[in-house]
């Protein structure tokens, strides 16, 4: 306790430079996101090999110890010799310390938002002290120790051997309680192994939400042992060719335990009403709430809702809600509720009202896209914010996109997007909490509008992403603050902060890869980092160097990521 008096005074002083937004950039150490506090010092690096004992003081640290030491032999080459029982610190030793929160010398700033497990946010406060003897990592919670490996990690995967890493001391804790990917498994199936991959690469950034997008036109991707067709037919839509697939409940709950193995909660979402062809495709007989003509439905984007006056529909999503609600421990689930396009808008309210009741019936609670707010919703209940701004031009007459779309059906849509404010600040008014989403910068499937470094990568970077979105460079995707883009949304108003990955381009896991790195690691710093260096002049300049200092990791771990001719990457 006397030591941390000391480093408090000295970390005072510090602080108080840093809170005037005059951050020490985090040159060397390229962590992201960008700690709260860091601060690097000039004293001899760490130096780590094969023999540095990986202790801890706990006994319920030692699965934790395990996984780090096997985690680390991807980025070395080697793993660390795991104590076998618990131990006091000891120097020259990966040491990780369960401690009261005392032991947090600086005051950090608040956490906004929601928990997707209903946890105290405080419990993901870490720190990382490093000196020539000292490897010591302490939080008050295994959550919080978990984030601070997820440093320690980025540290010694940026480095190559000898290791050495460098004196520091890191103070940390999130902006935001949710920091999410929506993961878009209809339009491309992705099996088990390869969906922990992507969860691995959620942790690295120390997000913690992996939301699956498991039903859409294009594919229904779980089974539910009441509704069998779903599977049989749903999951093998027509869909350029590619294979169908679905989880089984087994292979389901197998992804809920590696999340939780790694802090991150499985959000699943059943897109509800609409969206909904593979539902139709396998049962149908249910009523299409959606009153347009057999020809337009064959367009581009088929017009099809579940009708809340139809018994037969609401039985399925009760069946359909309550099985999954038994396999997820999470808190949310996620209704959907996005693109009924032509759907009259007292049956849409009357759906997501009945679908709420399952909910409250199952005892989860309900995250919808933020057309939900039209329905009665209330305090509990979350909205994700994903019509930004700018999103009515893509639509605008002489848009790509409207030229593909029949006019009766470019009109709901138009109508759809002009109402879109006012979802916000209706939610709002009923107490709902906001997932940030805003689709400019969220949406990873926009085409990324730089060349890359490699010429070899520029087929693909044509290929990937929508190409009706206007592009984006990872600049753009970077500059934005979740608590000021939109005037409408304050910061107390957030739950947290999603990107989306939609699969309508994506054909493999290395596809997949090349559209979520690097974007993926900026989403992460939206939802971690308080600070906002976005419009700092240095601000992008230290971001990309921190960049540039993940890609040894990625390489080591074998993903695949666009080569951005705006970072230096060699260096
Ligand atoms: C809109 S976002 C959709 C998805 C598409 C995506 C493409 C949302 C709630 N609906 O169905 O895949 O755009 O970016």
């Amino acid at each position: 306790m006397k030591k941390y008096t000391t480093i408090a005074s000295y970390i005072a002083m510090t602080f108080a430079v840093c809170a005037c937004g005059n951050l020490q950039p985090d040159k060397q150490a390229g962590i992201i996101p960008e700690p709260v506090y860091l601060q690097q010092t000039d004293g001899l690096p760490f130096s780590m090999d094969e023999k540095t004992p990986l202790s801890y003081s706990d006994i319920s640290l030692r699965e934790l110890a395990q996984q780090l030491s096997g985690e680390l032999k991807t980025q070395t080459g080697f793993s660390l010799p795991v104590d076998a029982a618990p131990s006091a610190f000891q120097t020259k030793s990966v040491y990780l310390e369960l401690t009261g929160t005392a032991a947090i010398p600086v005051a950090l700033p608040q956490t906004y938002g929601l928990s997707p497990k209903d946890a105290n946010p405080a419990d993901e406060q870490y720190a990382l002290l490093i000196s020539a003897d000292t490897l010591r990592l302490t939080s008050a919670s295994v959550e919080g120790l978990y984030r601070g490996t997820a440093s320690l990690r980025q540290l010694i995967g940026a480095r190559s051997l000898p290791l050495k890493l460098p004196a520091l001391q890191i103070y940390d804790a999130p902006r935001f309680a949710w920091r999410g990917l929506s993961l878009d498994v209809s339009r491309m199936f992705f099996t088990v192994p390869e969906v922990k991959t992507v969860i691995d690469m959620l942790a690295l950034y120390k997000m913690n939400v992996l939301h699956l997008h498991l039903s859409d036109n294009e594919g229904w991707r779980i089974q539910i042992n009441a509704c069998p067709q779903l599977t049989e037919t749903g999951s093998e839509m027509p869909n350029k060719n590619r294979k169908g697939g679905f989880y089984t409940q087994a292979d389901y709950q197998e992804l809920v335990g590696y999340a939780a193995g790694r802090f991150v909660t499985i959000v699943p979402e059943i897109d509800l009403p609409g969206h909904t062809s593979a539902v139709f495709a396998s049962y149908p007989e249910l009523k299409n709430a959606v009153p347009v003509s057999n020809e337009t439905n064959k367009a581009v984007i088929s017009m099809v809702a579940l009708d809340p006056d139809d018994d037969a529909a609401m039985l399925l999503v009760k069946n359909v809600l309550s099985e999954l609600a038994s396999l997820t421990p999470g808190s949310y689930i996620h209704i959907g509720g996005d693109e009924t396009f032509g759907m009259p808008e007292e049956k849409y309210v009357q759906f997501i009202d009945k679908t709420r009741d399952i909910m409250r019936d199952i005892r989860k609670k309900t995250v919808g896209w933020q057309e939900i707010s039209r329905a009665h919703i209330g305090a509990g209940d979350i909205i994700q914010h994903w019509i930004a701004p700018g999103m009515e031009q893509i639509l605008s007459e002489d848009s790509a996109i409207a030229s593909m779309i029949p006019p009766e059906m470019l009109k709901a849509m138009v109508d759809m997007f002009a109402k879109a404010p006012e979802d916000i600040e209706r939610g709002i008014g009923k107490q709902a909490k906001i997932i940030v989403s805003p689709a400019r910068f969220a949406y990873l499937d926009f085409p990324y509008k730089e060349p890359s470094h490699e010429p070899a990568q520029e087929a693909d970077r044509l290929r990937l992403g929508l190409s009706f979105y206007p592009g984006a460079t990872i600049e753009d995707s970077w500059k934005w603050n979740p608590a000021t883009f939109n005037p409408l949304i304050k910061e107390t108003h957030i739950a947290g902060v999603e990107a989306a990955i939609w699969c309508e381009t994506i054909e493999s896991l290395s596809d997949l890869q090349f559209l979520l790195l690097p974007r993926l690691s900026g989403m992460a710093e939206k939802g971690w980092s308080s600070q906002d260096t976005t419009q700092d002049t240095t601000g992008w300049e230290t971001y990309k160097e921190r960049l540039a200092a993940q890609s040894p990791i990625w390489e080591k771990a074998g993903w695949n990521y666009f080569k951005s001719s705006l970072v230096d990457w060699e260096k």
